[in-house]
């Protein structure tokens, strides 16, 4: 039987702005539902509209005091500590309702796996993966994936694998499980002396009951296509092979592509289209097809995340977009209503992803992240 797919989706996720001139621009969201919707990815399908999380989903992950402070931060706005106020995660009117409609979109997903009612959930506006228990950071406010995860694990959830594919290191989900072994993290990211955090290396594997169950995949600026699916495949599949999660929790930042301003990985589309079906098909071989589907970075607005993430919601909803398919001639005129940047035409950038243009230097040193990272968690 074909795996039902649910879409989390309401236009109020537009109101998590942090700023105007902020890189997390929610335009980016916006353009992929318009996109995704005019290449007819989403026919027939009905879209989930969320309710905020709750204070009780909120503080399984997130300190009472926290909770406190980001709702009164936009009226009492100094001295609130706590990462708020700062250019990454600026203040802003309606921060915690914003904040909290994505975590609650995260929640619905999961709970549309849990009830099952659906195999696979996407909500595109999560994937804050940064938050920590007490403190916002990189323009993450609640920790969306964790509110989910513990969701899950307040409903007996046993094994929950979460998978973050994101450029930056999966920071606080990672702290929010480290001594817990009903949770696996796995993130593959730039290598942290070359991007913030500055945190996911291998010997971070966790604590206590926990260790063994958190799994980091650094990767040299430069890593492309091949590279990364090389270091992708050498690490997930066994873990999660025989870790055997309930669900597959992905986080799925397309900050990765070459063209994204605020890092230096270089791959393409269709790599980044290679990574979806890769996730859809170890949720199929190793978590009985429960797939939570969430977002992430992206800051390439018009020429990357709109192209990329419908191709994730393609992949989730197995209506596969042939990369050869051109852009609708009203997205690409109404896209070029907003940007001077040149639009793509197509949904590949012409990438075969297991071709990689870069010397052997990069090769090698993915080779040795690769090792480092087995070495760490394989006994
Ligand atoms: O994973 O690098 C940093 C921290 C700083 C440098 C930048 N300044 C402004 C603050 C202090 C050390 N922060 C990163 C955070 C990256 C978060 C990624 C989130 C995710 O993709 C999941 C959603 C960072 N990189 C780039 C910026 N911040 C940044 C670039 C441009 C701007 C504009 C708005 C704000 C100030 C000017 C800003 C931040
Ligand atoms: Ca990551
Ligand atoms: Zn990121």
């Amino acid at each position: 039987m074909s795996p039902r797919t649910s879409v989390v989706w309401t236009p109020d996720f537009l109101s998590y702005q942090l700023s105007d001139d902020h890189p997390l621009n929610p335009v980016r969201l916006d353009l992929t539902m318009r996109l995704a919707t005019q290449l007819g990815v989403l026919d027939g399908v009905e879209t989930l509209a969320p309710e905020p999380a709750t204070d009780e989903d909120l503080t399984r992950v997130h300190t009472p005091s926290y909770l406190t402070a980001v709702r009164s931060a936009p009226h009492e706005p100094w001295g609130v500590g706590h990462g708020l106020g700062t250019d990454d995660n600026p203040i802003f009117l309606g921060m915690h309702e914003a904040s909290a409609l994505i975590a609650g979109g995260s929640v619905l997903a999961a709970r549309a796996i849990a009830e099952g009612r659906a195999d696979r959930a996407v909500n595109l506006a999560g994937g804050l993966h940064h938050a920590m228990a007490d403190r916002a950071a990189g323009f993450c406010v609640y920790n969306d994936c964790s509110v989910a995860i513990a969701w899950l694990l307040e409903q007996g959830y046993e094994r929950i694998a979460y998978v973050d594919v994101d450029v930056h290191h999966g920071d606080g989900v990672q702290a929010a499980f480290y001594d817990d072994p009903r949770v696996m993290t796995i993130s593959m990211h730039q290598h942290p002396l070359t991007l913030w955090p500055g945190t996911g290396w291998p010997g971070e594997y966790g604590k206590g009951d926990g260790a063994g169950y958190a799994v980091n995949v650094p990767l040299p600026p430069g890593t492309g296509d091949a590279g990364w699916l090389r270091a992708f495949h050498a690490v997930v599949p066994s873990l999660l092979e025989s870790f055997r999660p309930q669900v597959l929790v992905t986080e799925c930042g397309a900050d990765t592509h070459s063209d994204d301003p605020l890092a230096n990985l270089e791959l393409s589309i269709d790599g980044q289209r290679a990574i979806y079906h890769s996730l859809r098909d170890l949720a199929e071989r190793t978590a009985g097809g429960k797939w939570l589907v969430l977002g992430g970075g992206g800051y390439s607005l018009f020429r990357v995340v709109p192209r990329s993430w419908t191709h994730l919601l393609a992949t989730a909803l197995d209506r596969d977009v042939d990369p050869a398919r051109p852009l609708p001639a009203d997205w690409v005129a109404h896209a070029a209503g907003l940007t001077r940047h040149p639009l793509p035409t197509a949904m590949t950038d012409g990438h075969d992803p297991s071709f990689t243009p870069w010397g052997d230097d990069v090769a090698e040193r993915v080779d040795s992240a690769i090792l480092e990272t087995r070495r760490a968690v394989f006994p």
